[in-house]
């Protein structure tokens, strides 16, 4: 590989287990029908595609004590945060391919723990359209896909808090959430006892994706490492529908294109999430090849760049 070029690790974690729609499980084999290697190959990055990861198969069954499957999520996240680390530890950017939304608990549970030693300020950019901060005790459904930032903040099932070795991987402060449009009644009560900050579609509507970005990314600077946690729903079904919770109203294909392409500009990101793809509710893998349109301008491919 040429001396200082990006190496970009795919990794697949095939399963639905924090879902309770099933088939997100196939969402790294789609994002890979649509390219997703060979754009990254393209845009010039050196580019490891890690096969996917083991893990136990998803039960479908109650959940107990307000937690659905939590010992087989326990496991899936103990694959996805074990093989983050060490994709981070030899200095190359983690591109998680997913999966449901839980495996962003491993995922940036690994990320907070790296930037502890690399003294790097962690951001996350929560994309979704949802907020993901129920946790056992307020949780409607039981489904950890709707759980992962609360267990990130240190609120959630004990087996899922304290990865990254301090008892809360991200505070308030170090996450922007993006596109929100569905939040449950208890959700809103802890959004607005921490304090966290939602761009919610009426602010989108209002400031516009450029007002909004600018915001959400002033505080970036060259000593941050910049997450983004890009789950498919956060887009309009029409434009995404291979999501197992879609949610009309969301941002239009030109909003989010900004939105890549002004995190891209900031030319810190160093680690990816994209989760919720649902092959099996999709319609030729419109979804996923979105999703690498996306990726392709996160990753910094503007319409003039070369
Ligand atoms: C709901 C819950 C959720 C994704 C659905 C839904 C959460 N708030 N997250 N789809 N990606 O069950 O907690
Ligand atoms: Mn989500
Ligand atoms: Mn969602
Ligand atoms: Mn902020």
């Amino acid at each position: 590989t040429i001396a200082g070029m990006k190496t970009v690790s795919l990794i697949g974690a095939p399963t639905d287990v924090g879902a309770s729609v099933r088939g997100a499980g196939m969402g790294p084999d789609a994002l890979r029908v649509a390219g997703l290697f060979e754009m990254l190959r393209d845009h010039r990055f050196n580019v490891i595609d890690h096969g996917n990861l083991a893990g136990p198969p998803t039960p479908w069954t109650e959940p107990k004590g307000g937690v659905r499957h939590l010992e087989e999520v326990v496991a899936w996240n103990r694959a996805v945060f074990d093989r983050v680390a060490a994709v981070l530890a030899a200095g190359q950017t983690p591109l998680l391919m997913g999966g449901d939304h839980c495996l962003a608990i491993g995922s940036i549970s690994a990320i907070a723990r790296h930037c502890r030693y690399a003294k790097k300020k962690l951001r996350v950019i929560w994309l979704d359209a949802h907020t993901d901060v129920n946790n056992e005790t307020i949780s409607p459904s039981g489904n950890v896909h709707g759980m992962p930032v609360s267990c990130l903040l240190g609120y959630g099932p004990k087996p899922l808090i304290g990865w990254s070795g301090q008892p809360a991987a991200l505070t308030p402060e170090d996450i922007d959430f993006i596109g929100i449009r569905s939040v449950d009644n208890d959700e809103k009560q802890t959004i607005r006892r921490l304090g966290l900050q939602v761009f919610d579609m009426r602010h989108l509507d209002e400031h516009g994706m450029r007002n909004t970005m600018i915001e959400v990314l002033q505080d970036v600077d060259d000593d941050t490492h910049l997450h983004v946690s890009f789950d498919l729903d956060c887009l309009d079904p029409a434009d995404a529908p291979g999501v197992g919770t879609g949610v009309r109203g969301g941002p239009t294909y030109r909003e989010m294109q900004l939105c890549m392409e002004m995190i891209a500009d900031t030319g810190r990101l160093s680690s990816l999430d994209v989760v919720e793809i649902n092959p099996a509710l999709d319609v030729r893998n419109r979804t996923a090849e979105l999703a690498v349109e996306f990726i392709a301008s996160l990753f910094g491919a503007s319409t003039l760049a070369r």
